[in-house]
């Protein structure tokens, strides 16, 4: 009886103290939840995660909140908030939540994409960034000349196809993959060797559960318990750590503190130069391993994925396509291959590429973010500890911002005159921003127009032989990829006279 009279008289206290707390504060609009399974059950829609939540909008407005089983989350949709979560406020929102998967992947939290914020991920970011300086301009190994080998390789195994119907995943992942292996390593794979499919296929089976709230990142317990997926995550994790692993052993036999050369030099001399330093974050081999890992993962992953839309939008728009190759034809014609300062000319494939990386965003809801501090977006408030979706997909598709956003436009980033190429809506960042933006933006950029501008000038793209385009809905993921496809890679005539001619002389 007592324990009964204490027990309700502490619940009575602790909900007044809650009611107390919360007086005068505001919280987002929350879905209905049950104890422990939260909105859950109120969930079950078939559409993709981000395009429910854009649906949700019309029910919630532009922020709401739900319960991810025990978690408290908040979903933002609209570009002021969003600017507000990782700009103005970025530092209270720029952490990253705990989970079951990410931690697999990270060896619980190292690395750079889903570690903590705090002074190891800035050592580690700050490390990675210090190392692209080393491949700028002037440098011996400059970007510019590493895209356009692998460019030019990528080219010439699509040339092999002598036009058939194929699928153009495994070329687009190998040049992606080199241009950031040698930024890592400073090596590159050929493409016979086995590893390259082998890490097509773990990367696949890792996108697919990584961060996406499966059962196990919202109720961990459940990993007690046999699980398919996520015996898979860790057999696919395993393998990856394995054969960077073997990378960074080759490379490291390579060492010499005197002349960095790459990503993982200038860790491993970061080691040694910390090994004396108490207050300096750890820097040990795991986290040496997570961080490569990291920045290769992302390169190769996001890249060979926008450039597959690309092609995928191109076979659905020939006519876009047929006008970038006019352009190409007129500022460069088939006596040269193209550089990057032809940016500035080729208005049209940049404006193609934007409007690309607007309607098929890479990461359509980024990766969660987390309030490390008690905080606020507009009106309402942000305990600590909230995780909060940021969906690019809704903001680049929100019908205030954007004319037509479903249609496919990439005229809508040049001006009137098509003379220059403009930013319609700052409801546009494909590249995330704040403390959290991508690392690897402006290497992204160029890849993407170098490997469509050299792919562009030498081949028509055709529909595949069965006459089927390729879908536009993508498998919903850490990246949206796109659903494997395949087209024709066809020699342009006037490239190939352009090689005859140059052959005879
Ligand atoms: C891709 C598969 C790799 O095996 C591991 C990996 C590491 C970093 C991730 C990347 C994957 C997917 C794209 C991510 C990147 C970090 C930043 C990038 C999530 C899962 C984006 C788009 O935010």
């Amino acid at each position: 009886m007592w324990w009964f009279l204490i027990i309700s008289l502490l619940t009575l206290l602790y909900y007044i103290w809650q009611k107390l707390g919360s007086l005068g504060k505001k919280y987002p609009l929350c879905l209905p939840h049950l104890p422990i399974l939260g909105s859950l059950p109120y969930m079950n829609s078939s559409d993709q995660a981000h395009i429910y939540f854009t649906k949700l909008q019309e029910k919630y407005g532009h922020i709401y909140a739900f319960w991810l089983g025990p978690w408290y989350a908040v979903v933002v949709n609209q570009f002021s908030l969003a600017k507000e979560v990782l700009l103005k406020k970025g530092k209270d929102f720029a952490s990253r939540p705990r989970m079951v998967s990410t931690d697999i992947l990270s060896g619980s939290g190292k690395g750079i994409a889903f570690s903590e914020y705090g002074p190891q991920w800035r050592m580690y970011r700050k490390l990675v960034q210090s190392t692209f300086s080393l491949f700028k301009d002037r440098s011996s190994q400059n970007f510019e000349k590493i895209i356009c080998q692998e460019a030019n390789f990528l080219c010439k195994a699509l040339s092999s196809t002598q036009g058939q119907s194929v699928d153009p995943a495994l070329d687009c992942f190998l040049a992606s993959a080199n241009v950031i292996c040698q930024f890592c390593f400073s090596s590159s794979w050929k493409r016979k060797d086995k590893d390259i499919e082998v890490m097509m296929h773990f990367n696949d089976v890792i996108i697919q559960s990584v961060a996406r709230d499966s059962l196990i990142d919202i109720f961990p317990w459940i990993q007690l318990f046999p699980n398919k997926e996520l015996t898979q995550l860790k057999e696919s994790v395993k393998l990856r750590n394995k054969m960077m692993e073997e990378k960074i052993k080759i490379q490291k036999e390579k060492f010499n503190i005197d002349s960095v050369n790459n990503l993982l030099d200038a860790l491993l001399k970061a080691k040694i130069n910390n090994s004396h330093l108490t207050q300096e974050p750890e820097i040990t081999d795991e986290h040496i391993l997570m961080t490569v890992s990291d920045i290769f993962g992302a390169g190769v992953e996001t890249t060979s994925s926008v450039v597959k839309w690309c092609i995928a939008y191109l076979l659905h728009y020939p006519q876009v396509k047929e006008k970038i190759q006019e352009e190409i034809d007129q500022k460069i014609g088939f006596t040269r291959t193209p550089v990057l300062s032809d940016r500035n000319q080729l208005l049209l494939l940049e404006s193609t590429i934007r409007e690309v990386l607007r309607i098929r965003p890479v990461a359509p809801l980024l990766i969660p973010h987390l309030a490390c501090t008690d905080s606020s977006i507009g009106e309402y408030t942000i305990p600590k500890g909230t995780r909060i979706y940021i969906n690019l997909w809704s903001i680049h598709h929100d019908p205030e911002e954007w004319d037509e956003p479903e249609k496919f436009k990439p005229e809508r980033f040049l001006d009137k005159n098509k003379e220059q190429l403009i930013t319609p809506s700052a409801s546009y960042f494909p590249f995330g921003c704040g403390p959290r933006t991508c690392i690897g933006e402006f290497l992204a950029r160029a890849e993407l127009f170098l490997f469509m501008a050299w792919i562009l000038q030498r081949f028509d793209l055709e529909v595949a032989d069965d006459g089927e385009l390729p879908s536009l809905e993508g498998e919903f993921g850490v990246v949206y990829q796109i659903i494997p496809f395949k087209a024709k890679f066809k020699q342009r005539k006037g490239w190939r006279e352009a090689q005859l001619s140059a052959s005879s002389q």
